[in-house]
């Protein structure tokens, strides 16, 4: 079932938050999470709570996606705004498996897109970002699914998930600082 996760951003320029909830296996880890495909859910479930069409998961990787666990970062954005984390893939699947496990990330404005998958375990960090084009409220789901079958599992730790205002926001917040420095003077 969902579980809702309540975590505080810490969020330049004090613009509004976001909510990060998650299904399957997702373990809080520091200020991040570590998502398994150990106690997984369906892959029609983990579509059906990240708003994707039935089958997305099985059409993107190289088999049938089984079970898995996702976590879904939903904001209200600015258009310019950006949102972003580090990343860890993981697996207990050999390097390049016929089980080839895959981590995914999915953009409610922008599809679905492979992260790292058994073939691209490199053991180093690295970074998403998305920049929305425009605003309104997106959510970004970052997952792991098991291949195949369901026995030897994946991981993907997530940290540093960040939320940044366009720059056009900073930009007035800027401004609106400089006029109260004028207002101040003036008074
Ligand atoms: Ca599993
Ligand atoms: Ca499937
Ligand atoms: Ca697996």
């Amino acid at each position: 079932m969902k579980k809702l996760i309540a975590l505080a951003l810490v969020l330049a320029a004090g613009s509004a938050g976001a909510t990060i909830s998650s299904i399957g296996d997702v373990t809080p880890v520091g200020s991040g999470f570590t998502i398994s495909s150990d106690d997984g859910a369906s892959d029609a479930a983990v579509e059906a709570f990240l708003g994707l069409g039935a089958g997305t998961l099985d059409a993107i990787s190289t088999g049938d996606a089984t079970e898995g666990s996702a976590i879904a970062i939903t904001t209200d954005i600015a258009s310019g705004g950006t949102v972003s984390f580090d990343w860890f893939w993981t697996s207990n699947e050999g390097s390049g498996s016929f089980f080839n496990d895959f981590a995914f990330v999915s953009v409610s404005m922008n599809g679905v897109q492979v992260l790292a998958d058994t073939f691209t375990l490199d053991g180093t960090i690295s970074s998403f970002s998305y920049t929305a084009g425009s605003g309104g409220l997106l959510t970004i789901g970052v997952g792991v699914m098991d291949l195949q079958d369901s026995i030897v599992d994946s991981f993907l730790d997530v940290d540093n998930i960040a939320v940044v205002p366009a720059p056009a926001s900073l930009l007035l917040l800027g401004l609106g600082l400089a006029g109260l420095g004028v207002a101040r003077r003036r008074a």
